[in-house]
This record gives C-alpha cells, sequence and structure tokens, in this order.
C-alpha cells in the first residue's frame, strides 16, 4: 500500500501516557456512584452494576496476570482516534501478559452476532498506529440490544475464550454496553464488558467523561476549511457562504468552530429551542445581520448551521413527531403514492398546525422529512439541506425588504456541508494521546475484574502525563427516555449548555462578530512543532475548565 510522507512520519508518533499507566497499576475506589436521575429504576434494571464506585488508577506494584483474550468492537460513525484506542488496548492486553489475543468483530456490533471477526496482531496494528479511520476492522450501527443477540455473541465470545469485550461507541452503543454487561453478569457468565466515549458530535460528557474522542480533531479539520472559507469570502467580498456542520443533536461542534472562527453567525440549536424561535424568526435574525452588513457596504458573510438545528424548531420538532408516528404506520401506503401527489397526501393526514408549517416547506426539504429512518427511528438530519432552506428562505425575506426600500444591498449564497470530511482525520496529538490513554485504560479496567464501566480519562486541559485515567459506571451516566414509545434506561446526551462557558464567551462576541469581519484562521492541524501549534485542547474543554 502506498503511504504518504506524513502517514510514514506519523506512524513513528509515540502518543504520551498518563504518568500514572507508566508502569504497574492499582485500583483505588472512591464512594459509590447514583444515576442522574430516575435512581429507582436503574437501580431496579441494574441489580448487578449500579451503585458500583468510581474507580482511579495509581502507580502499583507489579503482579502476574493469567493469559486472557479480549474482543474489541467499533460502534457508529467514524471519530478521528479509533485506531488509537485499539492499539491503547492491545498495548496494555500485550503488557498485561504477552500471550493475551485480542480479536476485532467485523462491522461493528453485527460482527459480534453474525460471528465475523478477526485477530489483531501486532503487524496488523502497527499499520494503524495514530491513523485516521475505522477500516482497521470496520464500524456499523447495529444495535445490540434482544436477548438472542446477547446469547449470539456469547457463543463466539466463548469460543474464543474472550474474558472481556470492549465497545467503543456513543451514548446509545455505550447504552448498549451497560445493558450487556448487567446481563453477562446476571447470567454469570464471566464476561465483563467496557465502554469507551466515542463521537465526533461531543455530546458524551459530563463531570467524570470530560469530552468524547474525536471531537478535537472533527472540529480542527472543519475550522481550517471555514477559515479558508472566510479568507475566501472576505477576498472576494461577494458571497454569503451558508455552512451546515455534523452533529445530529447537540450544537458543540458548530459552537467549538465558531470558537476557532469567529464567523458573522453562529446558530446555536438549543438556544433556538430555548428561545421558542420559529423557522422565520431564524431567518429574520439571519437577514437583519445581513442587511446591516449591506448597510456599510459588506455584502458578504459566513453563517455556521448546527446540522440538529431543524429538530430544535418547536414547531418544526412537533411537525416530526407526528411525521414519525404516521410513517412508522403508513410507511408503505406513502410510498406506493405517484412523488408528484406525496406531499399532498401527507398535508391531508397531518393535524392543521403541522400541515400548514409542511405545506410552507421548500418541496425538497419537506421530501426530506419523509425519507427513511435511520436504525434508531431517527430522520437523517445529515440528509436535510438547512443550509439551502436558511439562504432560499433569507434570500426571499431580503427580495420583500428591498421591494419595501429597507434594504439596498446584493446577497448571493455558496453552500457547504462540512461533516464527513472531519470524521476521518489523522487524530491530533490531543485525540492520539486520549485515544492511546482510553484504550490502555480499558485494559486495566479488565484485568482489575471490571464490567459495565466506561473508560475515563481526566484533568484533559493539563499535559497528558497529569491526565487521571480511571473508570466510571455507566449506569452513573443514564436516566429513563421515552424512546420508540417505551420508557428506557439511557445515557443522558449532553447539549450545548447555554449557562456554560462555552456558550457565555460566544454570546457576549457574537454581536461584534456580525457586525465587524474578525475572522480567525487557524490553519490545518499540526502533527510537529511548538507545543502551543501542536497541543491546544479545544476552546470548549479550555472555557469549560477555565478555574
Ligand atoms: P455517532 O454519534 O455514532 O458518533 O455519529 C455521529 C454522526 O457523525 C453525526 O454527526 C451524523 O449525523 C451521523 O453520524 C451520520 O451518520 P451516518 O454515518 O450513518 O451517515
Amino acid at each position: 500500500m502506498t503511504k504518504s510522507a506524513l502517514q510514514i512520519a506519523r506512524a513513528a508518533y509515540q502518543p504520551k501516557l498518563p504518568k500514572a499507566l507508566k508502569g504497574a497499576v492499582k485500583v483505588q475506589e472512591g464512594e459509590p456512584t447514583h444515576s442522574v436521575a430516575d435512581e429507582e429504576e436503574i437501580k431496579k434494571l441494574f441489580p448487578n452494576t449500579y451503585g458500583m464506585p468510581l474507580i482511579r488508577f495509581v502507580e502499583g506494584e507489579n503482579k502476574e496476570f493469567a493469559p486472557m483474550n479480549v474482543g474489541v468492537i467499533l460502534s457508529g460513525g467514524q471519530a478521528p482516534g479509533g485506531h488509537n484506542v485499539i492499539s491503547g488496548l492491545f498495548d496494555g492486553v500485550k503488557k498485561l501478559n504477552p500471550a493475551n489475543k485480542l480479536y476485532g468483530f467485523i462491522l461493528g456490533p453485527g460482527g459480534l452476532v453474525d460471528h465475523k471477526y478477526t485477530e489483531l496482531t501486532a503487524e496488523t496494528i502497527d499499520e494503524y498506529r495514530n491513523t485516521g479511520g475505522f477500516d482497521i476492522i470496520g464500524s456499523g450501527r447495529t444495535k445490540l440490544e434482544k436477548e438472542d443477540q446477547f446469547e449470539k455473541g456469547y457463543e463466539i465470545l466463548k469460543e474464543l475464550g474472550i474474558k472481556a469485550l470492549v465497545i467503543i461507541g456513543g451514548d446509545d452503543s455505550n447504552t448498549n454496553a451497560c445493558v450487556l454487561a448487567e446481563y453477562y453478569a446476571a447470567k454469570n457468565y464471566g464476561i465483563q464488558v467496557i465502554g469507551c466515549p466515542k463521537t465526533i458530535d461531543g455530546d458524551l460528557k459530563n463531570e467524570m467523561i470530560e469530552t468524547s474522542f474525536g471531537f478535537d480533531t472533527a472540529c480542527k479539520t472543519y475550522s481550517e476549511v471555514i477559515g479558508n472559507i472566510e479568507r475566501d469570502c472576505n477576498s472576494a467580498r461577494k458571497y454569503w457562504h451558508f455552512i451546515k456542520l455534523m452533529g445530529r443533536s447537540a450544537s458543540h461542534i458548530a459552537l467549538e468552530c465558531a470558537l476557532q472562527t469567529q464567523p458573522n453567525i453562529c446558530l446555536i440549536s438549543e438556544e433556538v429551542e430555548a428561545k421558542n424561535m420559529s423557522l422565520d424568526d431564524v431567518v429574520t435574525y439571519i437577514a437583519d445581520a445581513v442587511a446591516a452588513r449591506a448597510a456599510k457596504g459588506n455584502n458578504f458573510g459566513t453563517v455556521l448551521i448546527p446540522e440538529g438545528l431543524i429538530e430544535f424548531i418547536p414547531a418544526m420538532k412537533k411537525l416530526i413527531a407526528e411525521l414519525n408516528d404516521f410513517l412508522a404506520v403508513h410507511a408503505e401506503e406513502y410510498a406506493a403514492i405517484e412523488p408528484n401527489k406525496q406531499r399532498e397526501y401527507i398535508i391531508s393526514n397531518l393535524s392543521a398546525d403541522n400541515a400548514a408549517v409542511y405545506a410552507s416547506l421548500p418541496e425538497g426539504v419537506a421530501r426530506q422529512l419523509t425519507l427513511d429512518r435511520d436504525p434508531h427511528g431517527n430522520v437523517q438530519v445529515s440528509l436535510i439541506e438547512t443550509e439551502k432552506l436558511l439562504s432560499e428562505m433569507v434570500g426571499k425575506k431580503l427580495a420583500a425588504w428591498k421591494a419595501e426600500g429597507k434594504y439596498t444591498g446584493k446577497f448571493s449564497a455558496q453552500h457547504h456541508f462540512f461533516g464527513y470530511e472531519g470524521r476521518c482525520a489523522a487524530p491530533s496529538n490531543f485525540d492520539a494521546d486520549y485515544c492511546y490513554a482510553l484504550g490502555y485504560t480499558a485494559s486495566m479496567l479488565i484485568a482489575n475484574g471490571k464490567t459495565g464501566y466506561m473508560s475515563s480519562v481526566r484533568n484533559l486541559t493539563a499535559p497528558a502525563e497529569e491526565w487521571i485515567a480511571g473508570g466510571v459506571p455507566i449506569t452513573m451516566m443514564m436516566n429513563m427516555e421515552r424512546r420508540h414509545g417505551e420508557m428506557k434506561p439511557v445515557i443522558q446526551k449532553a447539549l450545548v449548555r447555554l449557562d456554560g462557558a462555552p456558550f457565555k464567551a460566544f454570546a457576549a462576541a457574537r454581536d461584534t462578530w456580525a457586525k465587524e469581519t474578525c475572522y480567525v484562521y487557524p490553519g490545518p492541524i499540526q502533527y510537529f512543532g511548538p507545543s502551543e501549534v501542536c497541543d491546544q485542547p479545544t476552546k470548549t474543554l479550555q472555557l469549560e475548565q477555565a478555574k
């Protein structure tokens, strides 16, 4: 395989480990834990894994460990650093006993159920150290939730002599990891399950999980290109760039990129919801800023739009909820209708309010809202072209204002969507180190007999040497939520907090960014060079942890 010069140089990078993990370790137990909410229900559902203590690894004495095999699964969307979680896990497992083996299940949780796996040897691991992507074993979105899946999994785990399974995934996958850990514990199968916090979306976080891996690299990759667009925008001075950014639900990515690049406008879905804004309110907000800049002769700008925005506009949220219920029952009937009559069909079957909102949407967006849902029942927001919807509506509003003499500028829009571009970038130094430490920590949790824990590495704004490694019981992050019409235990998703330091810093500066041109050009991720250029954590982490 031909490799780029950077790939070759980067393969030699040795990720930094926290001091406590460099030699032998021992467990320091903290206080017993409680779920974030709904304690009684969660306790009842997880009798074997509820209430376990927080764990921190500290320097210990060398011990001998009997040989064991470990399995690993990559679950859900790609995030930079996944290969380093696996190489950290591999190195940890081999350090415990060189006879230990690591098996990878192919294409996500489905590989466990369908018994598709491969042994990860030193040679394979060395090919993938410090690289982006999940291609070492592939990923998938199969939901592990049914007893027969758990049993099928057990069959292969037993056959391969696997003592512990590491699931690298987001909130849904770690919820499933917790359910699986409880199931195997209840059955006394002797198989431990450990989770690792992955997602570029950054919404799997809490006091003990300061950030999910991949968020750092993905945001830096998007910020590089947003900066490039800003510079183009400020050079040609003739376009408004509407840039949609991934993040299925929460707006962490948009907010972080805004803090890094200082665009003219950045929408935050959580604020739109909190202020009960309508689609027209959002459009007016953008159009006002465009008109104010035009009045000063600046017919250009950049707008960042979080991918999940549509679902946070209260009226749209209601419409999507009704569409979900309706299509769950009438999907076949809908598909059989001639395409040019489908819009009418939907309008005639919705309640009056929702029908009116649906009818007001441009054709393309209306159609996108009726497309197939993902396996978790979610609208596939990455397919909805919000950036085009908004620019089209802003253009119409400005034309109306022009007719009324309220606006005299020129409005010409360009559209972009950044998502997949950042999910497999070569991990930044931060993600390379963080992921390696997460994987290594998972091996120590396994060695110490733990199950139902998520690997946790904290104190992330300090140098890697001072990071704190340990484990958090997954039940601690859970609450009960309605899913597919039933109350289910799930890890609570972390949305952007409007009272949090990152949003406050943004809110304090955004009016100036809208009026003036304050663009910042972060440039590409640097892997070699001065620490202040190569090793900065995200602005989100820096602001959250500023003491
Ligand atoms: P995870 O939560 O599984 O990490 O995936 C996040 C994400 O990248 C979202 O930002 C995006 O909406 C979605 O995946 C896209 O899914 P797919 O990869 O299936 O197109």
